[in-house]
């Protein structure tokens, strides 16, 4: 199995070597493309390192500037689909997403297109949220539901395993979201290009170490993005 996880960073020193050595202990051969924007607490230095100790298994991508979760998935992207990844797997790297769920990803992604790693399919399996980020993405998620019509339990999660022909297939010339709505704009993409996507259940934790960068602005940019999404296509 050719498998690669693309994590992008942003200040995530804390949290990196911990997350490498986590799947590390899942397998040895899957692959991983950290995509670090320049991260001014020297989490692209640690990539470096990480990357020198693992040659064969961790990659480095350095971009100059910070510009967005979704640009950085991009290039992330195009340099992995330039090798003979069958499956392309994307997760956070500030440890909320946990590699003991990579086995549930790579069973369903035989018969599907793609898998989505969703909170919500058995019920609210999420730690360390208070009651108002929960509310808050709850919304989101329905929001997403009834805006795009996509049948998805969990929409905005960044957890998520690509078949490389379905990930091929979106073409990202045409995107126009570069924040944490592409992660919406990706599988909206998939749905309407009639893509089978599969979710399998995964339990979301809050990061201990790092800041949130979630505030009103990022709110305000995902109502809006989520709703021209639906206008323009
Ligand atoms: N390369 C890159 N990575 C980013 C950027 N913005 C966020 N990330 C990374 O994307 C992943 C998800 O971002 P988070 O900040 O954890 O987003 P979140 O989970 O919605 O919010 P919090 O965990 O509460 O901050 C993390 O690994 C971040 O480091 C960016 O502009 N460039
Ligand atoms: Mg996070």
């Amino acid at each position: 199995m050719r498998a690669i996880v693309v994590l992008p960073t942003y200040n995530e020193r804390a949290n990196l070597a911990e997350l490498v050595e986590r799947i590390q202990q899942f397998s040895a051969d899957i692959h991983m493309l950290i995509v670090d924007d320049n991260s001014p607490d020297g989490t692209g230095e640690l990539a470096d390192e990480l990357s020198r100790k693992n040659p064969d298994q961790v990659f480095v991508l350095h971009r100059d500037l910070k510009d967005g979760l979704g640009k950085a998935y991009v290039d992330g992207f195009k340099q992995v689909l330039k090798k003979d990844y069958e499956y392309i797997l994307q997760m956070d790297a500030d440890l909320s997403h946990d590699p003991s769920h990579l086995p549930a990803f790579f069973e369903q992604i035989e018969s599907h297109d793609l898998v989505v790693g969703s909170r919500y399919l058995n019920g609210i399996s999420v730690v360390n949220w208070d009651l108002k980020r929960l509310i808050l993405s709850k919304m989101a998620t329905n929001y997403v539901r009834f805006v795009t019509r996509t049948p998805l339990t969990d929409a905005t999660s960044g957890f998520n395993c690509w078949r490389r022909e379905a990930l091929e297939a979106l073409g990202f010339e045409g995107f126009f979201s570069s924040g944490y709505v592409f992660l919406v704009e990706m599988k909206y993409r998939a749905y309407r290009k009639g893509l089978k996507i599969g979710e399998v259940p995964i339990v979301f934790v809050e990061r201990k170490s790092g800041d949130s960068k979630l505030d009103w602005r990022v709110i305000f940019e995902a109502v809006w993005g989520v709703l021209r999404l639906r206008l323009r296509h």
